[in-house]
């Protein structure tokens, strides 16, 4: 029997195989390899005779790619979901997991929830960020608006919702389900940070694939990207790093550079350049200390 791992909660997975769910262990020789089963993951299932909706996984198929934060295999798409008030807006970790989105090959849609409080200032970066080149959304989750413009989007196999707590992932999750399937919390009213409600990962069944709602992050470590890669995961980089005098150029203090000439005459917006040569110093000042 072959199915996908919806939900791992203490060594126990929860295998949907289309017409029932069961509960899995894994056979010891993946910890051997070193390999660990994540949800997203399929996998095939052996019953287990003696107790009825349980069984042990035996085999992982090859993965398509995986996620760390959120622990999730198999992803092709992300609702990267923010707001601008309530949590306010955190622009460096936003972009960060747009670079991990393109660096894992998962497709970024950016939605900016609660719009109904703070509007001017999503709207604004919004329209700044479908310039350079992604795909944007803006939602109402509490109240429903634009939920149908969202689920249009879900075509794809798994969809992850991510991105700081107390965002409203799950909330618009419970509004494309057209239930409350999802706990949902309130915004701490002191910090006017999100309470951390979500604790784990799980996949719900939506018509022709899975979405999965993860609880938020607060940092991310891109510790992994190497200083000649970063530079491909800008999308509004993209028509012009074949551009440059040095075909090694990583667009900082080299002569000739196409991309730096696109930001001085306004085609790539300047604090987007700037955050880039951030991360890249970064990773530079990482390799001098190793
Ligand atoms: N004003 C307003 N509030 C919203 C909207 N969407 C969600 N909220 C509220 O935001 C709070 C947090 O919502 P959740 O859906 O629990 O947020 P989350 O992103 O899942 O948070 P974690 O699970 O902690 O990561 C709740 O009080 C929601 O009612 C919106 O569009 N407008
Ligand atoms: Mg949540
Ligand atoms: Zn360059």
């Amino acid at each position: 029997m072959q199915g996908v791992i919806v939900k791992g909660i203490g060594g126990l997975y929860y295998v949907d195989c289309e017409e029932r769910v069961i509960e899995c262990k894994a056979r010891g020789k993946f910890r051997h390899k070193g390999l660990s089963p994540m949800i997203g993951d399929e996998v095939v299932v052996e019953d287990d005779n003696d107790h009825e909706g349980k069984g042990v996984i035996t085999k992982i198929l090859d993965r398509k790619n995986q996620l760390l934060r959120p622990a999730v295999a198999n992803v092709s798409q992300a609702f990267v979901v923010v707001s601008s008030k309530n949590p306010d807006l955190n622009v460096t970790l936003l972009y960060k997991f747009l670079l991990l989105c393109e660096y894992n090959k998962v497709r970024p849609i950016i939605c900016f929830n609660k719009m109904d409080i703070e509007s001017e200032n999503s709207k604004a970066i919004g329209e700044m960020l479908e310039k350079s080149g992604y795909e944007v959304l803006y939602l109402q989750g509490k109240h429903g608006v634009g939920i149908e413009g969202l689920k249009a989007k879900i075509h794809d196999n798994i969809t992850v919702f991510c991105g700081p707590s107390g965002v409203g992932k799950s909330t618009i999750l419970n509004k494309v389900l057209g239930r409350e399937v999802m706990k949902t919390g309130d915004i701490s009213n002191k910090l006017k940070r999100g309470k951390h409600t979500t604790r784990h990962s799980e996949l719900v069944r939506v018509e022709g694939g899975f979405l999965v709602d993860t609880p938020g992050f607060s940092s991310l470590e891109l510790d992994f990207i190497e200083k000649d890669e970063l530079k491909y995961l800008l999308p509004e980089f993209e028509p012009f790093n074949e551009e440059c005098k040095f075909n090694n150029c990583v667009h900082f203090k080299e002569p000739g550079c196409k991309v730096k000439e696109m930001v001085e005459v306004g085609r790539i917006n300047e604090s987007r350049y700037e955050f880039y040569i951030r991360t890249l110093e970064e990773i530079i000042n990482r390799g001098n200390r190793k």
